[in-house]
């Protein structure tokens, strides 16, 4: 069984972060090694007065614990960070990874042209230099634009948008960089990825579905690390990823005791397991 470890805060309430990650990779049939980063009363993303404890102090000590235990690692996947030092202690351990172990950076930090509660453009400059460490990045187009100083757009953009940002990425020295959240068309949604090594572009869509929920992203990344680690192609990957996305809007929309702050992924876990 491939073993990932995710690195990301907890969220007690509001289902992001390990909260997803962890159930969704578990299902998946991958071993889910986890790291909290920090952990929150609720995630950033509208609630009010929530608490943060920041769990740096116990980074490097748990790191240390796990060499001396010899325990090693498929994929190292990172999510939302809560600090610059967070920043650089992630950058340290994917330096020193075996060289076996891949590298997945999701730079959880703003959507919707704007960054998320607590950070800086300049925060958004350091996630980069982690990037550049990573096999396979995973920003949308918001972290992206942030990331390398591009100008967000919204809508209404075109090809020649999104494979420049891509292939910025790629000229820092990230092999496979992906970009969520992309619409060529009013009507449809999805991600587009750079594979740097056979200089091709890749792109799938489903259809838009008019609503915002928190959380999406973390259950993207999740689901496309889990898949890789299943012996998928990354584009199959990707695609799963997107689908599962689409299953679990797809089912909150109509539940009238729907929540804003997450998606009803719990529901969708037989779809997501179906399909492997
Ligand atoms: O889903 C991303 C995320 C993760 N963790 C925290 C957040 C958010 C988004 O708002 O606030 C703490």
């Amino acid at each position: 069984m491939k073993r990932v470890v995710t690195i990301q805060d907890i969220s007690c309430f509001g289902k992001c972060s390990l909260t997803v990650a962890l159930p969704v990779i578990s299902a998946m049939g991958v071993e889910a090694t986890i790291l909290p980063t920090a952990v929150l009363s609720t995630h950033t993303g509208g609630f009010k007065n929530f608490t943060f404890r920041d769990l740096s102090e116990d980074i490097t000590k748990i790191f240390d614990h796990w060499k001396s235990e010899n325990i090693e690692f498929d994929a190292i996947y990172t999510g939302y960070l809560g600090s610059f030092e967070q920043i650089d202690l992630m950058k340290d351990f994917i330096c020193k990874k075996p060289k076996k172990t891949l590298a997945f950076v999701d730079p959880a930090m703003a959507d919707n042209g704007k960054l998320y509660t607590g950070f800086t453009p300049e925060f958004a400059h350091h996630m980069l230099t982690l990037c550049k460490k990573a096999d396979i990045i995973v920003p949308n187009i918001t972290e992206a634009s942030f990331m390398l100083d591009v100008p967000y757009i919204e809508e209404g953009y075109d090809k020649a948008y999104v494979e420049d940002i891509l292939k910025k990425f790629a000229d820092l020295g990230i092999k496979t960089p992906v970009l969520t959240g992309v619409s060529l068309e009013p009507d449809k949604l999805g991600v587009a990825m750079y594979d740097s090594e056979k200089d091709e572009f890749f792109y799938y869509f489903n259809e838009k579905i008019d609503a915002k929920f928190h959380g999406t992203g973390d259950i993207f990344s999740s689901v496309a690390i889990g898949g890789i680690m299943r012996g998928m192609d990354i584009k199959e990957a990707l695609k799963l990823a997107a689908d599962y996305v689409v299953e679990c809007i797809k089912v909150t929309m109509p539940d009238k005791d729907r929540h804003w702050y997450g998606v009803e992924f719990e529901k969708t876990i037989p779809y997501l397991v179906n399909r492997l």
